[in-house]
């Protein structure tokens, strides 16, 4: 059986809404930095001018909003985030993330969701670098998830031993946040 082209209850745009809590941050590329830390071998401070020269890659994926909107076909540019856990080396005990934007918005997974070959950092979006209200300097994108799960304007990553929710999740919104299964609300 072919896989539906959008998941139960969502409805495509085909423009790219744009939605998040606060203001848009403004951010400096002299001071700059991304950070790795928690359950790992090698916690890491990364500038951007060493971001940069991380290996790329691109992925073309659709964009899930919980609210009900999804933007189809988004191709974006950026470093996998499984790259970044191999210079970090995450230790064994380590099981969850938890993903740190500006302004203290924050996400959860499980690790083996966040190395999966399509979770990207992304520095660009259709071929342009990201604009400031999407994201820019970096995008985790999480394509599997609820767009939720995509943090703007990330900043860092904390490796854990077991899950520590994030924003949305400590306030009623589902941790697994699974698009196909519907899996809008925690129960
Ligand atoms: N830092 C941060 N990232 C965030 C959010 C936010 O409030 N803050 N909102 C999320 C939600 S709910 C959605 S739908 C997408 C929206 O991304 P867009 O505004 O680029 O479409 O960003 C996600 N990432
Ligand atoms: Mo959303």
């Amino acid at each position: 059986m072919s896989r539906p082209a959008l998941p139960p209850g969502q409805r495509v745009t085909q423009d790219f809404p744009v939605l998040h809590l606060g203001d848009v941050p403004r951010s400096d590329p002299a001071t700059w930095d991304f950070r790795a830390w928690g359950q790992v071998e090698r916690p890491l401070r990364l500038t951007w001018q060493e971001f940069l020269r991380l290996p790329r890659t691109e992925v073309v994926a659709d964009f899930h909003c919980v609210t009900g909107w999804s933007h189809l076909t988004f191709h974006w540019e950026g470093v996998l985030f499984s790259t970044l856990a191999g210079l970090a080396r995450p230790r064994p005990d380590a099981t969850h993330i938890l993903v740190h934007a500006e302004g203290d918005y924050t996400t959860n997974l499980p690790l083996k969701d966040a190395l999966e070959e399509d979770v990207l950092l992304a520095f660009k979006g259709d071929g342009h670098d990201l604009e400031s209200i999407h994201g820019a300097p970096l995008w985790l994108v999480v394509p599997k998830k609820y767009a939720y799960k995509s943090a703007k304007w990330v900043r860092g990553v904390e490796f854990a031993g077991q899950e520590v929710l994030g924003y949305w999740e400590v306030r009623g919104y589902s941790s697994t946040a699974d698009p196909w299964k519907e899996e809008r609300y925690s129960s």
